[in-house]
């Protein structure tokens, strides 16, 4: 058994468009359990330090702007290689290109906006992870 954390956080825009509920509903028909689910307004503090990795890239202040648009819904999910596994579920970063069956591939969105309006983040490793679990739920 590999029983994993990972951080997943549903962006402003499945908050605005009404899909925090199916995005949840897709996460618990996988199996993984919902450890912490929490209505958040992110901070350009915590965002720094989430988006570390993407510091200098060119879509790194739209990112940041489009974060701080309105709220998050922040989850730590655990199950069994739930890391590799909810991004499975999340689809390719492109909208576009995801695949039909993913989140970011089957829900609607505004098209013709960016591709940070992707309506969830996911972990991408276990060192991720624990990193993004640490900077939004610290007592966890
Ligand atoms: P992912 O969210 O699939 O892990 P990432 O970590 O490479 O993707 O990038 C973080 C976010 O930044 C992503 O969800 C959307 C945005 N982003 C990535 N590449 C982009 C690009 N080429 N143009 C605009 N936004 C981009
Ligand atoms: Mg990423």
């Amino acid at each position: 058994a590999m029983t994993q954390r990972t951080l997943v956080l549903l962006k402003p825009d499945a908050v605005k468009r009404g899909q925090v509920g199916e995005i949840i509903r897709r996460i618990e028909a996988k199996g993984y359990a919902l450890v912490a689910v929490e209505l958040r307004t992110a901070t350009p503090e915590v965002l720094a330090e989430h988006y570390a990795e993407h510091e200098g890239k060119p879509f790194y202040q739209p990112l940041v702007d489009f974060m701080l648009s309105g709220p998050v819904v922040a989850i730590v999910l655990e199950g069994e290689r739930c890391i590799e596994g909810f991004r499975s579920l999340a689809g390719a970063t492109d909208p576009t290109a995801a695949a039909p069956g993913t989140v970011r591939g089957d829900l609607g969105r505004d098209w013709g906006l960016k591709v940070q309006q992707n309506l969830v983040h996911g972990s991408d490793s276990p060192e991720s992870a624990e990193r993004e679990i640490g900077i939004w739920f610290p007592a966890l």
